[in-house]
């Protein structure tokens, strides 16, 4: 099912403060430059989450209720890579090797005690990736968000999808298509962070609105 056609989707973009004593977050820089430059495709709203265990899932929530997405595309930095990573799963667990930013620092805790052990992403991880790498951008699908913040955010998120999608379930659908289409992309780490030259916010840009314009086409 798709939208009505004189009603361009709302992607909620998010992105992540600084943390671990770094000055700025690419993911956020991120927010910044595609709420206020905007994408011809949808309309963007975006939001900068804390490195918090403890509020960010809370957060991301709140603004998903408060934005009505379509879709949400959640940015986080992970230095240690070389390419922009889409996540294809999100696990129940909190083993920090770092403190986040309010100092805590959970091991082998589950996210969601009840919870499933993993969620799988909704979007299209590999055509994403596909996409980007082939505007000369490296790129490549991720199998684990990791076990820090992110990965606690994108679990959270997966779980309001599939609630909603229980809920709609019970109910005879419209003609809008209801389905919160959600998921993660890590980005590596900017000259400013002392990562690879190539990823400059400029291109980091390029290649997320790449990964925008692939989840829109792929839902028409
Ligand atoms: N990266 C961290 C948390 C915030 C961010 O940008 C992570 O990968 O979990």
């Amino acid at each position: 099912m798709s939208l009505p056609a004189d009603r361009l989707p709302t992607v909620l973009v998010t992105g992540f403060e600084p943390f671990n004593g770094a000055a700025l977050n690419p993911s956020a820089e991120l927010v910044r430059r595609l709420t206020e430059l905007g994408h011809p495709d949808c309309r963007i709203v975006g939001d900068v989450l804390p490195v918090s265990f403890a509020n960010a899932p809370g957060l991301l929530a709140a603004a998903i209720d408060a934005h009505h997405p379509d879709i949400v595309v959640m940015l986080g930095l992970a230095e240690n890579r070389h390419a922009i990573t889409p996540e294809r799963v999100a696990l129940n667990l909190a083993d920090a090797s770092i403190a986040d930013n309010d100092g805590a620092q959970p091991t082998d805790a589950p996210l969601e005690p009840h919870g499933p052990a993993a969620r799988f992403t909704l979007l299209p991880v590999k055509h994403i990736a596909d996409a980007i790498s082939q505007a000369g951008i490296p790129a490549e699908v991720s199998l684990s968000a990791g076990t820090y913040v992110c990965n606690a955010v994108m679990y959270a998120a997966l779980g309001i999808a599939e609630q909603r999608a229980a809920a709609r379930a019970e109910v005879v659908s419209g003609e809008d298509d209801v389905t919160l289409r959600v998921g993660f992309i890590h980005v590596p780490a900017t000259p400013q962070l002392g990562g690879d030259p190539r990823f400059t916010l400029d291109e980091l840009e390029r290649g997320i609105r790449i990964a925008i314009t692939t989840i829109i086409d792929q839902r028409r």
